[in-house]
């Protein structure tokens, strides 16, 4: 009779301490809310939400709107939220090494393997106060747009919008340019402020920006980055647990990275589809176009951080 009930009530009430809380962590999206990275971000949250129960929970707070773009890196060093989907060029204002994510010509499982990605987590940490979670972008590149024809890399007399991601390789090419986020592109384009703009080949049609671009330019360059990023005083006062499953299901969203692949394919024949005409450099000019990306790419790292630009260069080059 006794034991029967005040036992297992003993041992629920001891085991009450130790159990952990469920903890709600704050996210907001650097990248406007119907961007195709916030779309596949969503799933992912709703199965961190999902599998995450007494554990830890999401709460997405929102895009732009709720933070603009480039204050969101500064929003999550700070702890005003805990985490943000974001890309390094929009929180260069926090340290430059940041924009050198789009450099990698490696997976992020490759940089997981090689080392890269504690190198990233310890400059993030130290000069971020972030923890790095997840990339959730792979194998894809960036083009330049143009509402204006060029029959070579030559970019003189244009203006172009950028983010660090483009700015030295565009000005290199001899363009004036004009650092704008994601949401004002279209306005821009729309009233003639800018002659084209850079962004990955996906997502051009989520702000409608294919009414208003005429040429795509190739070869695509660079590897474009999106990734969770989590204040740190915020992931340390999780739980080992806490952190073991966040971390867990951030490599489950690494693990998508394959998707972008496909979605990267049917974006290429949607903007055919819409009248977009490509400008394709022959064989040798497209080679100098690539390399001098990579040139002024890595010259522009190394000489914001020449204390972290060469070993990123070191891990983040092709094997
Ligand atoms: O806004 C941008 O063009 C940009 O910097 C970026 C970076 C990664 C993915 C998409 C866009």
């Amino acid at each position: 009779m006794f034991s029967r009930y005040i036992v297992p009530a003993l041992i629920a009430a001891m085991s009450l301490p130790v159990a952990a809380q469920e903890t709600t962590l704050r996210l907001v999206s650097a990248f406007p809310e119907n961007n195709i990275y916030v779309k596949h971000l969503e799933k992912w949250m709703a199965k961190v939400n999902a599998e995450g129960k007494g554990s830890v929970q999401i709460n997405f707070i929102g895009g732009p709107k709720a933070i603009p773009t480039f204050e969101v890196g500064n929003a999550v060093r700070t702890g005003v939220v805990d985490m943000a989907m974001s890309t390094g060029a929009f929180y260069t204002n926090i340290m430059p090494e940041a924009d050198a994510l789009k450099l990698t010509q490696v997976t992020v499982q490759e940089l997981r393997r090689n080392g890269g990605l504690d190198y990233i987590n310890r400059v993030w940490n130290e000069k971020a106060n972030m923890h790095y979670l997840a990339r959730m972008t792979d194998y894809t590149p960036f083009h330049l747009y143009l509402n204006k024809k060029i029959d070579k890399p030559d970019l003189t007399g244009l203006k172009i919008r950028i983010t660090p991601v483009y700015r030295d390789f565009f000005q290199a090419m001899g363009a004036s340019v004009m650092t704008t986020a994601p949401g004002e592109v279209y306005t821009a384009l729309e009233r003639g402020v800018v002659d084209g703009y850079g962004w990955p080949i996906g997502g051009i049609f989520d702000l409608n920006w294919q009414q208003h671009t005429k040429f795509r330019v190739d070869p695509g360059f660079y590897n474009g980055e999106v990734s969770i990023i989590v204040n740190l005083a915020a992931w340390k006062k999780l739980s080992q647990a806490q952190r073991d499953f966040l971390q867990k299901q951030g490599f489950a969203l690494e693990a998508q990275n394959e998707y972008w692949k496909q979605y990267n394919d049917e974006e290429t024949k949607r903007q055919a589809q819409a009248g977009i005409q490509v400008i394709k450099f022959d064989d040798a000019t497209a080679r100098t176009y690539l390399a001098r990306a990579y040139d002024v790419g890595w010259a522009g790292v190394i000489k914001a951080s020449p204390q972290h630009g060469p070993k990123l260069r070191e891990l983040f080059g092709p094997k």
